[in-house]
């Protein structure tokens, strides 16, 4: 039996009911367009480095969660290919940082930006999903919306969420809140997420702390792993 994680601000699940069959591990956009050379982040100017940082941990997370039984669900932002899902004026900002006007749904070096089918939208070949795995196909930024994640969650009696992945700030915290107004308990991890600056990965970290917890905990992916030895 799993004991407890140690998270920020509490032990977490706060029931302490942690098992493979309660508990998912969500692996959110970890697409080259968000973390590889020449996708959508990488145009915008940010640097990837950070966006990077959770690859390593990730590889040494999804393992040893996989071998002790947990779900793993991913998850991919990204558009019909004729754009009718990507409203107006998502499109016209993304437009308005990096180079050249290119934004979503424009031909970039990974082809086109966030555009489902093309080179940059795939999730990078070290954390690629096993046959079998959920692959949930979003249009926004929350993993709930436009999606059948929840009824795929409560078809398999999930309660449990391990949040991982990028960006912290954006998909990340839009999915944990998300989940946490669903009745989800959330886990975040520190060193399996990142932002596309250091400051907002530290504040979305801080935000959660307050209240109690208010969207759930935090805790890195070594706590996870010695909880679940
Ligand atoms: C963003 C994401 N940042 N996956 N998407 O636009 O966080």
């Amino acid at each position: 039996m799993p004991r407890p994680i140690q998270a920020n601000p509490y032990a977490w699940p706060w029931n302490g009911d942690l098992r493979p069959d309660n508990t998912a591990l969500v692996v959110i956009d970890m697409q080259i367009d968000f973390c590889g050379a020449g996708g959508y982040v990488d145009k915008m100017g940010y640097d990837i480095s950070l966006t990077r940082a959770p690859i390593a941990p990730l590889k040494t997370l999804m393992a040893a969660m996989r071998s002790a039984g947990y779900a793993l669900i991913h998850t991919r932002e990204g558009h019909r290919p004729d754009l009718t899902d990507l409203p107006a004026n998502k499109r016209w900002r993304s437009q308005q940082i990096g180079t050249h006007g290119i934004g979503i749904g424009d031909v970039g070096p990974c082809g086109r930006i966030l555009v489902r089918g093309e080179p940059g939208w795939e999730i990078i070949p070290e954390l690629a999903p096993l046959p079998g795995e959920v692959v949930i196909d979003k249009p926004g930024k929350g993993s709930f919306y436009a999606t059948d994640l929840e009824l795929v969650l409560r078809t398999r009696g999930i309660d449990n969420l391990i949040l991982t992945g990028i960006t912290t700030d954006v998909c990340v915290h839009t999915t944990m809140r998300d989940a946490n107004d669903r009745g989800f308990e959330c886990l975040l991890l520190s060193d399996c997420t990142a932002a596309t600056e250091q400051g907002n990965h530290d504040a979305a970290l801080k935000m959660i702390t307050m209240q109690g917890g208010v969207f759930g905990a935090h805790a890195t992916s070594l706590a996870v792993l010695e909880a679940i030895a």
